[in-house]
């Protein structure tokens, strides 16, 4: 099995880099390459530092900048420094050494967990347990990994189902938990940062509950079709929604299916991620003469129920590159660049065979840059950086104010909507600083993101 697996890799890293050989009109770097990327790199750090000296002046210690009242917002009854935690690994790579000084001098200030209030498993994992291990891994300070240590003990009560997947929400004082109808993406998106912290404190308990959760939803596929549906009930182990898919609720469940293979060599994983992205090829894959689009089906029949795509679905190029397929990864690239591009920035669902928009607003998301970045990494070939930069330069037009950087209410009328999360510092501008600058910092062989963006590195 691992000989098969280690082969498998062997046979990825070669088809990568014959693309990489087969594209070397555009690849090969000139000059005037070189100052455009140094240029575009030096935009990014401009507009993070716009983002964040917003932040600095009207949200500081709090979770969000609220960018067109000047105002913070915190999601809960205490804040979780979330923009900060957040931040920090960007400001390390972009070499924002005074920024960086600053905001962890806040976070070490003013983080704690020590509050009688239920937060959403999911979000708090990806946010603020991948931002202090990452800040960890980067920065050192072993205060980042006791503060992950707090925060993951406090969110184990979560798993205690009778099935062993998660609930939703639970309270990070008394660890009373809530909300059994949870979904694949929920569950299946904390195995990266729970097993990165059995690695870093030697305490396997955190990898143990995550391994075990997105074991028993991947045996709730159904048998015949193999793929997912929308919503489980972590009480019971039934399928409550069957709409099978690859945007939210569902999306990061692959990619972590995926990404823990790669960091942990782990051929469990592997064998995972090939029956359940086979399965999404066979039944949601949709090549129509209008480009390759995922679709929408039922779990159990595997029967079409929509042709509908959107911005969180604009992942699936990065993962399918990272995962070996970069010739499916390319056409899907090409439908998100469409999907931007038709309406000067991507809107949040979109009817691809009607060419409709479903859901117009656009919340800064990262997804579609991001798939730009690794096409870029994979293949060498231009245009994935020049897409990177049409997009970036989109979201300097529309979503710039004074204080920051502000979510579209609906991409027809690019009216802006009064709210900043997070993963605009993050992912958006992290994606588009690791396109088009050199950076040295990580080395990409043993570095896989979580899907904040948050970069777990394999030191092991
Ligand atoms: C982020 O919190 C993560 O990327 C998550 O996986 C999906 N939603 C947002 C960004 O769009």
């Amino acid at each position: 099995m691992r000989l098969r697996f280690t082969l498998l890799l062997l046979f990825t890293f070669f088809i990568s880099c014959k693309n990489t050989t087969q594209e070397k009109p555009n690849t090969t770097p000139t000059n005037d390459f070189t100052k455009e990327k140094q240029a575009m790199a030096d935009k990014v750090k401009a507009e993070f530092l716009h983002a964040w000296n917003g932040y600095k002046k009207y949200a500081w210690g709090m979770d969000d900048l609220k960018p067109l009242s000047k105002k913070g917002r915190n999601w809960y009854a205490h804040s979780l420094v979330m923009t900060p935690v957040d931040a920090f690994d960007t400001m390390l790579l972009m070499d924002l050494n005074d920024e960086a000084k600053e905001c962890k001098e806040l976070i070490l200030k003013d983080l704690s967990f020590d509050h009688d209030m239920e937060v959403q498993v999911f979000e708090i994992v990806i946010r603020i347990l991948g931002g202090l291990i990452s800040a960890y891994q980067m920065d050192g300070d072993p205060k980042f990994l006791e503060l992950a240590k707090d925060l993951g003990d406090r969110l184990l009560p979560a798993f205690d189902t009778p099935t062993g997947m998660p609930y939703r929400m639970v309270n990070l004082k008394t660890g009373v938990t809530r909300d059994h109808n949870n979904n694949p993406a929920e569950i299946g998106t904390l195995q990266l940062e729970f097993a990165m912290l059995s690695q870093l404190t030697g305490n396997p308990k955190y990898r143990e509950k995550a391994d075990r959760a997105i074991e028993v939803l991947y045996n709730k596929r159904n048998p015949k079709t193999n793929l997912v549906g929308t919503i489980i009930d972590v009480k019971k182990g039934t399928w409550e929604n069957t709409d099978s898919h690859i945007s939210g609720m569902i999306d990061s469940y692959y990619e972590y299916l995926i990404k823990m293979a790669i960091l942990f060599d782990d051929e469990k994983y592997r064998e995972k991620y090939d029956v359940g992205i086979a399965a999404v090829n066979k039944y949601l894959l949709d090549k129509t003469p209008d480009g390759w689009w995922y679709s929408h089906a039922n779990m159990d029949t595997g029967e079409r129920i929509r042709t509908q795509f959107g911005a969180l679905d604009a992942f699936m190029p990065a993962m399918l590159a990272l995962g070996g397929d970069v010739e499916t990864a390319k056409q899907i690239q090409e439908s998100c660049f469409k999907m931007w591009t038709d309406h000067k920035i991507e809107p949040e669902q979109y009817d691809y065979s009607k060419g409709e928009i479903l859901a117009g607003p656009y919340y800064l998301r990262p997804e579609n840059i991001e798939s730009a970045a690794y096409l870029f990494h994979h293949t060498g070939d231009k245009k994935y950086f020049d897409m990177g930069k049409t997009m970036f330069e989109s979201i300097v037009e529309h979503c710039k104010t004074d204080a920051g950087y502000a979510e579209i209410k609906d991409v027809r009328t690019m009216e802006q909507k009064d709210d900043m999360q997070s993963f605009f510092l993050a992912e958006t501008l992290k994606y588009a600083y690791l396109l088009f600058s050199d950076q040295k910092k990580l080395d990409f062989k043993n570095t896989i993101f979580n899907t904040e963006a948050h970069p777990m590195q394999r030191t092991w």
